[in-house]
Formats: structure tokens, sequence, C-alpha cells
């Protein structure tokens, strides 16, 4: 007989136990989090879905419905081979096999997801406030915070959460430096970002990487005060292990910030700007690796996705981009 004998007709019809999955959606179906700090959590995972730092009204946004289109792409199941829904508060991962690397990921890993920072209209600054004290709340829990924007706006806040350490290093892979100080009259837009993580008492060292798309004025005033900056060709015509390992120095503490937009344009249409000329996914796997072996990342952010192409193909980029990252760093500190 070729095939196995046809399933019993019973069997197709009864639902799986129990009979409704869960009405909670969460990045990779880890648990959701109701209690930061109730259980010990490797990754603290937060979507931060705020995207009034776009510029300007003729940029197209729509990067507060990013962490929402993550979640509903789950490049792998928290439980194993069981899409049925999250796991319970403080489940450890089952693991998710890389046939390309042939070995498993995050097994027995505790990863987390806290939901969203309520966001709410008209206030900046009661927003950013609110991004800073939920990433302050999970850096104290010793988890790694995880946040998925949002625009890019959001890292100046989130980095903010990270004054518990004494000095912090960043690594920026993004198109665009996102060093202008003031836009349009605002010091908190999605192209200011990295100009007001700067300005953080410690903050230290910053490398921006993946950079195609700056204005002469603003690459001078970043390499003035010691900004390394890497741009998209310098990793496509080297090794792009060997240009990490070169430009980024050793830290205790990272924090890494990135765009989306970092990744060719093709890769992903629904970022807020997508670029060409830029990086391949393989090329930003291997320095995210490599970032996550310089040191202890402590933080990163996840920014600029947008719903506009259809909520699929880009938020699964991404989807894969947290799902790579985080084995990095787990595998980095294990
Ligand atoms: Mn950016």
């Amino acid at each position: 007989m070729l095939y196995r004998e046809a399933p019993d007709p019973e069997a197709l019809v009864t639902p799986p136990t129990p009979p409704f999955l869960p009405p909670v959606r969460t990045f990779f179906q880890c648990p959701p989090v109701f209690q930061p700090g109730a259980h010990r959590l490797d990754v603290a995972l937060m979507g931060v879905p705020y995207d009034a730092g776009a510029m300007t009204a003729f940029i197209r946004s729509g990067t507060s419905r990013g962490p929402d289109a993550v979640r509903a792409q789950a490049v792998f199941a928290y439980r194993g081979g069981r899409y049925d829904g999250p796991g319970e508060p403080g489940e450890a991962c089952a693991g998710w096999f890389d046939v390309e690397e042939r070995r498993v990921y995050l097994e027995g890993a505790h990863l987390g997801d806290v939901g969203d920072v309520p966001i709410t209209g008209g206030d900046t600054h009661l927003n950013l406030d609110r991004i800073t004290a939920a990433a302050e709340t999970l850096a104290a829990t010793d988890a790694v915070v995880a946040a998925v924007g949002g625009d890019h706006s959001i890292s100046f806040p989130v980095g903010r959460g990270m004054s518990r350490y004494e000095q912090i290093d960043i690594v920026h892979f993004d198109a665009h430096p996102d060093f202008t100080d003031v836009i349009g009259g605002s010091r908190y837009t999605h192209g200011s970002n990295l100009r007001r993580l700067s300005e953080l008492p410690f903050v230290r060292n910053i490398t921006m990487v993946g950079i195609r798309n700056c204005a002469k004025d603003v690459y001078d005033e970043a390499r003035q005060r010691g900004i390394e900056i890497v741009t998209s060709k310098d990793l496509v015509t080297g090794d792009p292990a060997e240009v990490i390992r070169r430009t980024v120095p050793p830290s205790e503490n990272l924090y890494v910030s990135i765009d989306s937009d970092v990744l060719d344009g093709a890769l992903v249409p629904g970022t807020t700007l997508p670029e060409p000329f830029g990086i391949d996914y393989r090329t930003l796997r291997t320095a995210l690796a490599e970032v996550a072996g310089k040191g202890r990342v402590r933080g990163f952010d996840l920014v600029e996705m947008t719903d506009l192409d259809g909520g699929v193909g880009s938020a699964r980029v991404a989807a894969w981009v947290l799902a790579h990252f985080i084995s990095a760093i787990v595998e980095a500190e294990r």
C-alpha cells in the first residue's frame, strides 16, 4: 500500500484538546508574562506599538501594527512541533531545529512575551516615559530586553531604560544614521534616535552598520564624535563577520538597535523607508551573531516594520531576525 490507511473520519471532525486555541498570540508562541519577575526569563519580549515618531505626514507609517504583525509570524513554535498556543508561564522552550546549521537552538531557554507598552494619543513624553519605565522594569529582572516596534524613535526611550548599567555600547543596524539633531523642530523623530541615545551619560561607544543613505554633514558630525560607520558596501564587499570583529569593540553591556530597513528594500517592502543597495538576510544574520559574541547583549530593538505589504513578507523576515538574533544571544551566554 502506498499510503497509510485513511484516518478515522471521527478524528477529522474532533478538534484537538482543548477544544479552543487560547485567545493569546505571542512571539513564537512563547509564554505570556503577566507579572515580570515571577519567573526567570532569559529574554523578555515586549511590543512597542508607537509610530508617532515618523518624521512628516508624507512618510507612510503603520509601524504601530509591527508587534502584532511579527507575533502573527511564529517562525518556530516554542513548544516544538505544536502550533497550538503559547506555553505556560515559566515553561522552557523545546528548541527549534536549524536545518542549515544542523543544530537545535534555544532548547531549555526561557522566553516570555510581556505584551505591549500602553501607547496613547497626543502626548509624546508620556509615551516615551512609559516605554522607558517598561524597559527598566524588564532590565531589573536581568532578562535581555527585546523591544519590537514601532518606529525607530522608540530606540531612545528603550535605550534610556538601560540606565542600570554603568556603560552601554551601542551597535546600530540601519540604512540611515538617524543622527540628525532636530527634524522639523522635533528632537524625538525616527531620524534623531541615535543622536538622543548618544547624549545619554552611560552611552559609551556607537557603531553604525549597514549605512547607505546619509547626508555629508551628518556623516561628518558622527565621525567627529568618534562614531564608527560601516556601510552596506563595506559589509558586502568584505567578510561580514570580519568587518564586525574589526569595527565593534568588545563590551560588557551592549544595546543593539535594528532598523529592518538595513536589509535590502526588496526583502522588506513593508518597512517605512525601504532602500535599495542593502545587505541580504544572511549577511545580517552573520553580523548579528558576531555582535552577540562581542559581549553581553542587555537589550535590543527591532523596528520600522509595517503591515503595508499585507503584513506577511516583511513581518516574517522580521520574525526570523528576531529568532536568529535571540538564538545567537542565548548561545553566546551559554
Ligand atoms: Mn532607523
